[in-house]
């Protein structure tokens, strides 16, 4: 719902009308206000090194956008279409709430549930079938899934010549992947598997949810792969409620940023590697940091090394946020920052292909100020801007509204909720294709293929050891977006441990523990279920240091590798032990 916009926004009817008057419509495409648009300008122009956004969905998102050109996919209003759903690493249960009810319209309507998870989620337990895997193992059980396809005539061999490229590739890299083997390597029962493999073979219209619990190892990339290309062997598309399912934040196609200078060929940084950067870089060294939209010191890799950078006292340190974080405590200089009660901004959907204008609800709180406007006052006065660029967020808002296509832009200031140039909720290779070169899937890419260590379709072993044997996992908490919200108080933060497990090292529900591994460690209370698969443990995303007894939090045990494809985040590579807290 639109609530009426405060008194001060009557500035953005007068700036339409004076914006309209001095700009030149040129066709571009733009992103949201808060990044991409004059805080990219000012890094392009000054020559800073350029960030690699990789904490999130590099892997899915490179490997979506190889195989599909990031088509538009199934929207959550036709899940109730589905007679399966497979929900393959994604609890949104936490991580989406307003998926849940459509996908027990679904349930009520017949259709089979599948959750592959090495936890017991909520909709796990309302599982037809639920795939415990070992973390980081997805790209096999995928793969048995396509060898049994293609074994048992269950391929779409019409869909695959039509519309598919490299599905011989494919094929010949899940051969050896029969459903023993691949649940040996899983953990999982292969009786169940092959029951997995046999709904999916036999169920249309079948829906695939790839969510990004899988991705985040070493994997990840081939993971995402297998999994998103099980529709096109399958045949599953050309059905409401068949195909796959994302986040669909790029179904708008106005994904591309709006910048007015082309991206220099400064020295890229993965955000993986920012511990790194900041303590190893020496040509040139990082001597200057602006954090914004970020909180590195709760949520990127190898907290102990983020924390040594960012206590350098030759860092200037600037932070721009709403909120005292963990990383603000580090600056030279706070910026406080409005919040989206505060500014305008275009809020995609998480699933469904909504798009709307958010207008502020109340007056900016003390000296805070949006992105648009502090990025656009030091544009001004490092005198970066040219004539007629944006220098605040009503110029960016409106600029982005105007190069949007079609009606949507005048739609959105209407108040309204534009229709996307796909369609409210369409259906693949129906009313959508994929956006390659030619409109085909590309099962299989020579160029991924040499990019990816050891290839595409292929899985590079745990990397457990016997002193490091647990697979510490650290999903999406209902707490906590990420690491936002985490200033507010949370109760006793737990590690998730199978009673196996628990029993193997003397251990019981409710002991202090310490977590550890050459990295790091992190002591906190001990929670012992069976909701959760024996060899993986489980500890809270996002967590403010406050949130464990010493100070530390999950990343500080998360290597800084990186995945086989989109360089990624492992986030769930991270391979620990776990003791009595001696002296608790
Ligand atoms: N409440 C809340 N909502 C959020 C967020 C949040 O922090 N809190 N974060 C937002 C963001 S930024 C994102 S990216 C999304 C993420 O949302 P999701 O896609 O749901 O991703 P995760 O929460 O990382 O993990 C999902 C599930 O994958 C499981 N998992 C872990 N490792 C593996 C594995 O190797 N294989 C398989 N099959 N499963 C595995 C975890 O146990 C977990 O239940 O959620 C968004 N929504
Ligand atoms: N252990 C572990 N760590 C993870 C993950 C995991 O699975 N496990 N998941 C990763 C994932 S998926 C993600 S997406 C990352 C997210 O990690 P981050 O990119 O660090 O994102 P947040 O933790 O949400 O922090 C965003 C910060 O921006 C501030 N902010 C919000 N809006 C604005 C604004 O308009 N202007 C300014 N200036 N500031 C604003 C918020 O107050 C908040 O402090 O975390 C990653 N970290
Ligand atoms: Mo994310």
């Amino acid at each position: 719902m639109l609530a009426d916009p405060p008194p001060w926004s009557r500035r953005l009817a007068r700036s339409i009308a004076r914006t309209r008057a001095a700009s030149k419509k040129k066709k571009k495409k733009e992103k949201y206000l808060t990044q991409d648009n004059i805080d990219a300008q000012l890094w392009r122009r000054f020559g800073t090194s350029r960030l690699e956004r990789t904490v999130c969905a590099a892997p899915t998102g490179t490997v979506n956008m190889a195989l599909y050109g990031k088509m538009p996919s199934i929207t959550y209003r036709d899940y109730p279409e589905a007679k399966l759903i497979i929900l393959w690493g994604v609890n949104p249960s936490a991580s989406g709430i307003h998926l849940v009810p459509y996908v027990r319209e679904a349930q009520k309507r017949g259709a089979r549930l599948v959750v592959v998870d090495p936890r017991t989620t909520a909709l796990a337990r309302s599982a037809d079938v639920h795939l415990a895997v070992k973390a980081g193992t997805d790209v096999v059980v995928a793969l048995a899934i396509h060898r049994y396809l293609f074994t048992n005539g269950y391929a779409d061999e019409s869909f695959l010549r039509e519309h598919t490229h490299g599905a011989d590739h494919l094929r010949e890299r899940a051969e050896p992947w029969t459903m023993a083997r691949a649940a040996d390597v899983a953990g999982i029962d292969a009786a169940a598997l092959e029951r997995v493999a046999e709904l999916y073979a036999t169920s249309a219209p079948a829906l695939v949810r790839c969510g990004w619990g899988h991705e985040r190892n070493r994997n990840g990339g081939n993971s995402a792969m297998a999994i998103l290309a099980l529709p096109a062997v399958g045949g599953k598309f050309g059905v409401r409620g068949g195909g796959y399912s994302m986040s669909n934040s790029a179904s708008w196609g106005i994904e591309r940023t709006w910048i007015g200078t082309p991206e220099p060929d400064t020295r890229a940084v993965n955000m993986n590697h920012l511990g790194r950067a900041l303590t190893e870089y020496t040509d040139p060294p990082v001597n200057v940091l602006f954090v914004y939209n970020c909180n590195p010191a709760a949520t990127v890799p190898d907290q102990r090394r983020i924390l040594r950078g960012l206590a350098r006292e030759d860092l200037f340190t600037i932070v721009f946020d709403q909120v005292m974080t963990d990383t603000a405590l580090f600056a030279d200089v706070v910026l406080p920052a409005t919040t989206f009660l505060e500014g305008y901004d275009l809020a995609k959907g998480y699933g469904p292909i909504s798009l709307e204008l958010a207008r502020p609800v109340i007056d900016a709180v003390g000296e805070s100020r949006s992105n648009a406007d502090v990025f656009g006052d030091l544009c001004t006065r490092l005198g970066l801007l040219k004539d007629n660029e944006p220098t605040g967020e009503l110029d960016v808002m409106l600029r982005v509204l105007d190069q949007l296509p079609d009606t949507i832009g005048a739609d959105l200031r209407a108040g309204g909720r534009p229709t996307p140039p796909c369609g409210a909720s369409p259906i693949q290779f129906v009313d959508v294709f994929p956006n390659t070169v030619d409109r085909k899937v590309q099962l299989f890419s020579a160029a991924l293929d040499a990019s990816a260590p050891i290839g595409l379709y292929r899985y590079q072993p745990d990397p457990a050891t016997d002193r490091y044997p647990l697979a510490l996992i650290s999903p999406a908490s209902e707490r906590t977006i990420s690491s936002t919200l985490g200033e507010l108080p949370r109760p006793d933060v737990k590690l998730l441990m199978h009673p196996d497990d628990a029993a193997a090292r003397g251990l019981a529900d409710g002991d202090l523990v310490r977590i550890f591994n050459d990295l790091g460690e992190v002591h906190c209370t001990l929670s012992v279920a069976s909701s959760i698969r024996p060899g993986v443990v489980s500890l809270p995303k996002g967590l403010w240091r406050r949130s464990t007894r010493n100070s530390a939090t999950g990343t500080a045990l998360v290597p800084d590798t990186l995945t086989d494809l989109g360089g990624g985040a492992c986030f769930n590579d991270a391979r620990v032990e776990v003791a009595s807290l001696p002296n608790a």
